[in-house]
């Protein structure tokens, strides 16, 4: 399952043997017990992936990394990120055994506590997840919260979520989490970037979403976004674009009840949908997920 890498797991519920420790599902991340093995899984996803990533990854994205303690040596200590995140945005990364449920998510988020996976993927499936691992969670998505953008919308995205929980609306708030903090692009002046933290931790879908002919690249707009479905188990067929990074700042700030109320009614749309309103950088020529349901189909 090559190209999965980063979707299937946040699309899954907590397994019944995650029974939590403590109420708010963090445990240790007993560093100490990582095996020179787990290291060494480490160190190959980070070299791949920080030789891959110049001319992918936004500007944003590489200077938040530049300023972490983190290296291809060891998997990185949680408590020495979060010192450096605390100094820089507030936030810090505490450690989870795998997928918590959604209210206990946002209760961390809301309170700029990042729970990471502390466990690794093994070396004989690289490119396969069905959780969240300490390479998605750190490597993917804490150079961005060194950005203070990043920083206060994933923290409105927790308040939101608590409140999007009540209302029956969690469905179409986390398309808007799906398609900004896990698979977004911005147009950044020398190019499209991904700024994404399950693109960025992808190896192939960090060449495919930027490069590929296959995907549309349709400009972010949020009643859009939030009624558009997407692929937990493959590449996206479309990424939405941001003009830049501040775009997260008004959309943090943005009240979601009138969109709310708008979605009662009215369409869902399809991950492979163009329409005619949609600002569209690229047309997708779709020729990767066709060949993929060709695939999937003369295996039946
Ligand atoms: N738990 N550890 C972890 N990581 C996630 O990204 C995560 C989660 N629980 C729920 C969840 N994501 C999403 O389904 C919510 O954003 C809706
Ligand atoms: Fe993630």
């Amino acid at each position: 399952m090559q190209a999965t890498s980063e979707k299937v797991k946040h699309g899954l519920a907590a397994g019944p043997a995650a029974l939590p420790q403590r109420a708010d599902w963090t445990i240790d991340q007993h560093w100490d017990n990582y095996t020179p093995a787990q290291h060494a899984v480490w160190k190959t996803l980070y070299e791949r992936q920080t030789k891959l990533l110049p001319g992918l990854a936004c500007d944003d994205f590489v200077e938040g990394m530049k300023h972490l303690p983190m290296s291809a040596d060891e998997i990185p200590n949680f408590e020495k990120l979060s010192e450096t995140l605390m100094r820089k945005t507030g936030w810090q990364i505490v450690a989870v055994a795998g997928l918590v449920p959604d209210d206990v998510f946002f209760e961390h988020l809301a309170n700029r506590r990042f729970p990471a996976g502390n466990f690794i993927r093994g070396a004989n499936e690289l490119d396969y997840l069905e959780e969240p691992d300490v390479f998605h969670d750190v490597f993917g998505h804490v150079p961005m919260l060194m950005h203070p953008v990043m920083a206060d919308f994933i923290q409105a995205y927790g308040q939101g979520g608590l409140r999007a929980q009540q209302l029956g609306k969690l469905t179409n708030l986390a398309r808007v989490y799906w398609y900004t903090v896990e698979f977004g692009l911005v147009q950044q002046k020398d190019g499209l970037r991904i700024y994404g933290a399950g693109i960025a931790s992808s190896f192939s879908e960090s060449t495919f979403s930027v490069q590929s002919d296959s995907p549309n690249r349709i400009g972010f707009d949020l009643e859009r976004v939030m009624r558009t479905n997407y692929r937990i188990d493959d590449f996206q067929e479309t990424y939405f674009v941001l003009d830049k990074l501040e775009g997260l700042l008004a959309l943090a700030n943005t009240e979601f009840a009138p969109y709310y109320a708008r979605l009662d009614s009215g369409p869902t749309y399809q991950p492979g949908d163009v329409l005619p309103n949609d600002s569209v950088p690229h047309r997708g020529t779709g020729s990767y997920h066709r060949a993929s349901a060709a695939a999937a189909a003369a295996k039946v």
